[in-house]
């Protein structure tokens, strides 16, 4: 958002205007989930996430004029930037708004909720909320916990909860299928609309590093894993990758003088990617998928990335896995 010290209730939006995305989010911690807000509690979509999750209770606030008990000075400590040493859950049932949270560079992301969107900050972000000049804010409020609301106010760095918040979202390494990325070896392109920029990168790097060999790039296009549980949202993608990772190791651990292989873990975000035929990576002209998980096995000895030499996503349960990842590493092999 802008810096401009205009109402608050305003959108503002920078100018030009800088997106950011689901994933770009889910890397601050914090995650979105859009729901039908008239069925979410009958047909078992909030419960999936709440069980997930651990939120075992919840309460209703009506932010508005009349409704909200002390409403203005509410709306000041609503708008005070500050943290909770607990997540915060905002299920929208009506009316909009907008919670201010920090980015990696301490700037404001100003995310505006309409009814049917999940929230969740996680705990020791910095953030604050407004209501919308619609002046009117419905929403769940889910908790782990007993219901409480403490919010404590900016500059809590010193924090505990604050300092794991930094440590796991701000200053973390970060992580492949294969372990912490290991720069020129395995590698992470957390962010579709990054790939051409990443993937550029990473195939100038193993170039510097391998002048003369032929260089592999195997990438792994995979449902992002939950914080929580550590498993996948796709389950094709749980299942496959017992067969896939090993595989990958294998011909990571055969790389030589004359031959270098890199993998790539392109997660991809539910939100984002379901029933949506423009998502990038389903239109990208050197990507294509068609499903999840993919495998994509790309020659890019000659130093930028075209179209793959070999690609893998038969995802059917009578699958001949073992011969599917011969194939893949006869084609490095060869
Ligand atoms: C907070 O912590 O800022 C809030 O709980 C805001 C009210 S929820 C719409
Ligand atoms: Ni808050």
């Amino acid at each position: 958002m802008d810096d401009a010290e205009s109402d608050q209730r305003l959108e503002h939006r920078r100018s030009p205007n800088v997106p950011v995305t689901v994933e770009e989010l889910r890397e601050l911690g914090v995650l979105y989930w859009k729901l039908d807000a008239d069925l979410c509690q009958t047909d078992g979509s909030l419960e999936r996430i709440c069980n997930e999750r651990g939120y075992k209770n919840r309460d209703e606030v009506f932010c508005e004029p009349g409704k909200l008990p002390d409403y203005e000075n509410k709306i000041k400590t609503f708008y005070r930037e500050h943290l909770h040493e607990d997540e915060e859950i905002r299920l929208i049932l009506g009316g909009t708004g907008f919670f201010d949270v920090r980015g990696k560079s301490d700037e404001w992301i100003r995310v505006k909720v309409t009814r049917g969107d999940l929230l969740v900050l996680p705990a020791g972000i910095y953030h604050r909320f407004t209501m919308d000049s619609n002046d009117c804010t419905h929403a769940m409020r889910l908790f782990k916990e007993a219901p409480r609301w403490v919010a404590i106010n900016r500059p809590a760095d010193e924090n505990q909860v604050r300092q794991e918040y930094v440590n796991a979202f701000i200053a973390a390494p970060r992580r492949t299928d294969l372990g912490v990325v290991v720069e020129g070896v395995n590698e992470l392109v957390n962010l579709p609309h990054r790939f051409d920029e990443d993937i550029a990168r990473i195939i100038k790097r193993a170039h510097e590093a391998h002048r003369g060999a032929k260089v592999f790039l195997i990438a792994h296009f995979t449902g992002v894993k939950s914080d929580v549980t550590g498993t996948s949202w796709c389950s094709d993608c749980t299942r496959t990758e017992p067969f896939i990772l090993p595989v990958v190791q294998q011909v990571l651990d055969s790389n030589s003088e004359t031959r270098s292989g890199i993998y790539v873990a392109c997660p991809v975000e539910r939100t984002s990617y379901k029933n949506n035929a423009s998502y990038l990576y389903r239109v990208h002209d050197n990507v294509r998928i068609r499903c999840i998980p993919s495998v994509l096995l790309y020659d890019v000895t000659a130093g930028s990335l075209s179209g793959p030499v070999w690609r893998f996503d038969d995802i059917g349960e009578d699958l001949d896995w073992a011969r599917a990842m011969d194939e893949m590493r006869s084609h490095v092999e060869s």
